[in-house]
């Protein structure tokens, strides 16, 4: 049975998964738009993995004899400016994420609920992958600089990268 304050500190993160969701989701529309169809697709699939984070943890809060709470979101963004601009934030987001997880994890400890605190490694864990992933973008985006052909070939291998294959096919349950 979680306590009210596990099962309160869920739910803030089950909106924090479902608001990272809608924000890759405008990120992927956006690029979508502009003709960036990899850097989109690779969007589209990571709004779908914050979706799957969100559902994992709305049937474990059920479970464990919570109530999973569907709450109204935060409109994201519509204009990311730039790809360049628009990956840094992405990072930017993983790392608030991280933080919330960190945070997450230390509620536990001080409930002393170690089954929650055992099922968050696997979100502690998928937030060092999503990091990494975002980090190796980043890289990429600086060696490219304005070369118009490198973006070409960026937007054309993006579609390979996901978080999945950077996890070695550690999926949600
Ligand atoms: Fe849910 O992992 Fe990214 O944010």
């Amino acid at each position: 049975m979680l306590s009210k304050k596990v099962e309160a500190a869920l739910n803030a993160q089950i909106r924090v998964e479902a608001e990272s969701s809608q924000v890759y989701l405008s990120m992927a529309s956006w690029a979508e738009v502009k003709g960036l169809e990899g850097i989109a697709q690779f969007l589209y699939r990571h709004s779908d993995e914050e979706r799957m984070h969100m559902l994992k943890m709305v049937k474990y809060v059920n479970e464990r004899g919570g109530h999973a709470l569907v709450s109204d979101l935060a409109a994201p963004a519509t204009d990311f400016g730039s790809f360049q601009k628009l990956f840094q934030e992405l990072f930017d987001h993983e790392i608030m994420v991280s933080e919330c997880i960190n945070n997450l994890v230390h509620v536990t400890l001080e409930e002393k609920d170690y089954a929650t605190h055992n099922f968050l490694q696997w979100y502690v864990a998928e937030q060092i992958e999503e990091e990494a992933l975002a980090r190796t973008i980043l890289d990429k985006i600086n060696l490219i600089g304005n070369d118009k052909g490198g973006l070409y070939l960026f937007d054309r291998d993006i579609q390979q990268l996901s978080v999945d294959s950077a996890a070695s096919g550690t999926g949600p349950a």
